[in-house]
């Protein structure tokens, strides 16, 4: 009789398109079997009355990354990924940066530095570029996307990040040339430094008017334009972080014109609002991050963009910084302008049981849920089919759920190293009881089962290759012509 490493049994399990109750069987760290019954492995975890999903791709989240301004990111590989792993997920995709003067493999080689020995889930990475030097833009990018860094992210705001537009279609062109995915960050720097200036020379340095320094305005207009340099160039892109209901609708109008395009929305644009930011006292400041959460009105259209495909995924841009300390959200002070603190919050354990709720009310279906949160960004990062999907022959990543347990989301049971989640004080549905990578228990029910260093990295393949330049879009409005 065959015999498994571990076995799960009595589930419900996600299995592409259909929920099925059935068995799963594992061997060397593989999904071997799937079947109405199978016999208990040399491991058997009872799932009965529970979901059997993948374990959850995170395709965004900052870990241990070098700042500029002399703030430190709260949680390193360690903290970050026990994180990760008690909220759900198990492959993390967090950023090389380069820092500007420096190569890209020196920032490539210093990430896994930083990673070694510490990461507890399999991890990808991005690639930061900052400083595309024809050196970087001809020789390192093409060798370190063939390396498996296939990716990378680019910005158009922050002093120290941001490419110029020119730069811009630089990248995207050898993207399109080499078979990469860039990420955009699709604010307008100058906007922002404007409305940056007036905002303090009235007066308004709270928290509250970090929202009013980047208003959805300038986040659609640097969609529009980083769309626009895209269908230029002819190579598809991903939006991150996408708050704005303005953005999201110059997104979803180029995708029905046959753009290929890709946007990705977080938890803090669904659950946050603009109301967050405004106090008492300094508090807002564990909300500021940019884009910033929007009027509570806006959360609705980004559950529609979900519900109707305009998304394809949903990350948690986790980019920690601790509230009570001076190297993090009060790296200058309490009375300090909104300008001097630390862009970002804590999320990557709360990332999947937050959109889980989703699901409970209904706002979008279970595979949908699955499909956001593993199976997309495995794809859209060349992770796909080893990540993402419970299938014969996928690691085995798989974590049960008990959606019939209601949890009231509290810092004091989060495993971050930042000291607070935005979040505190909210019910989900239901929280992860289980968490497995590659057939190993990592979780259970709260206790830590994971060994520092015990993650693998992962080389990402290619995503989808690029058209011939000049091809015409397989879209209806193409198709049509072409008839
Ligand atoms: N904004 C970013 O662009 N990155 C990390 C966090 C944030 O708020
Ligand atoms: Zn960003
Ligand atoms: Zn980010």
């Amino acid at each position: 009789m065959e015999t498994y490493d571990l076995t799960v049994r009595g589930g419900r399990v996600a299995l592409p398109g259909a929920l099925v109750a059935c068995d799963l069987g594992v061997r060397d760290g593989r999904i071997v079997a799937l079947a109405e019954r199978l016999p208990a492995g040399t491991r058997d975890v009872d799932a009965t009355g529970r979901l059997v999903l993948p374990g959850g791709v995170d395709g965004h989240c900052h870990f241990d990354q070098p700042t500029g301004d002399g703030s430190r990111m709260a949680d390193d590989f360690l903290t970050g990924t026990r994180s990760a792993l008690f909220g759900g997920t198990t492959t993390i995709i967090p950023f090389a940066a380069q820092v500007r003067g420096q190569s890209l493999r020196a920032a490539v080689d210093d990430y896994h530095a930083r990673a070694s020995g510490k990461a507890m889930i399999d991890h990808a990475f991005h690639l930061i570029v900052t400083d595309p030097t024809p050196d970087v833009l001809t020789r390192e990018l093409p060798a370190l996307i063939a390396e498996g860094y296939t990716s990378f992210k680019i910005y158009m705001t922050y002093d120290d990040l941001k490419l110029s537009d020119r730069q811009i279609l630089d990248v995207l062109s050898v993207a399109r040339d080499h078979g990469a995915m860039v990420m955009v960050h699709a604010e307008n720097a100058d906007c922002i430094a404007w409305l940056t200036d007036r905002l303090e020379a009235d007066g308004k340095t709270a928290p509250l008017f970090h929202a009013a320094s980047r208003p959805k305005v300038i986040e659609r207009e640097a969609t529009h334009r980083a769309i626009s340099f895209s269908e230029l160039v002819d190579v598809p892109i991903l939006i991150v972080h996408v708050s704005g209901a303005d953005a999201m609708e110059e997104i979803r109008r180029a995708q029905s014109r046959g753009v290929s395009l890709h946007a990705e929305t977080c938890p803090q644009y669904l659950f946050l609002s603009e109301d967050d930011l405004a106090g008492p006292g300094f508090e807002g400041a564990k909300c500021i991050c940019s884009p910033p959460p929007r009027e509570a009105g806006n959360q609705a259209a980004i559950w529609q963009g979900l519900a109707t495909g305009v998304f394809s995924i949903v990350s948690s841009d986790h980019a920690p910084f601790r509230y009570d300390d001076p190297a993090g959200k009060k790296l200058k002070g309490e009375d300090a302008s909104f300008r001097w603190v630390p862009n970002g919050i804590p999320g990557v354990e709360t990332r999947l049981p937050l959109l889980f709720a989703g699901v409970a009310e209904g706002r979008i279906d279970l595979d949908r849920f699955v499909d956001l949160t593993a199976t997309a960004p495995a794809k859209m990062y060349g992770l796909h089919p080893r990540k993402g999907v419970i299938a014969i022959g996928s690691d085995a990543d798989l974590v049960i759920w008990d959606a019939r347990a209601p949890v009231t989301i509290a810092q004091a049971d989060l495993h971050s190293a930042c000291d607070y989640t935005p979040y505190e004080g909210i019910t989900v549905p239901a929280w992860p009881e289980v968490v497995i990578q590659r057939g190993a228990v990592l979780a259970e029910r709260g206790r830590l089962l994971a060994e520092p260093g015990q993650g693998r990295f992962l080389a990402c393949d290619r995503p989808a290759p690029a058209r011939p330049l000049g091809a015409r879009r397989p879209t209806t409005l193409f198709r049509a012509d072409e008839a």
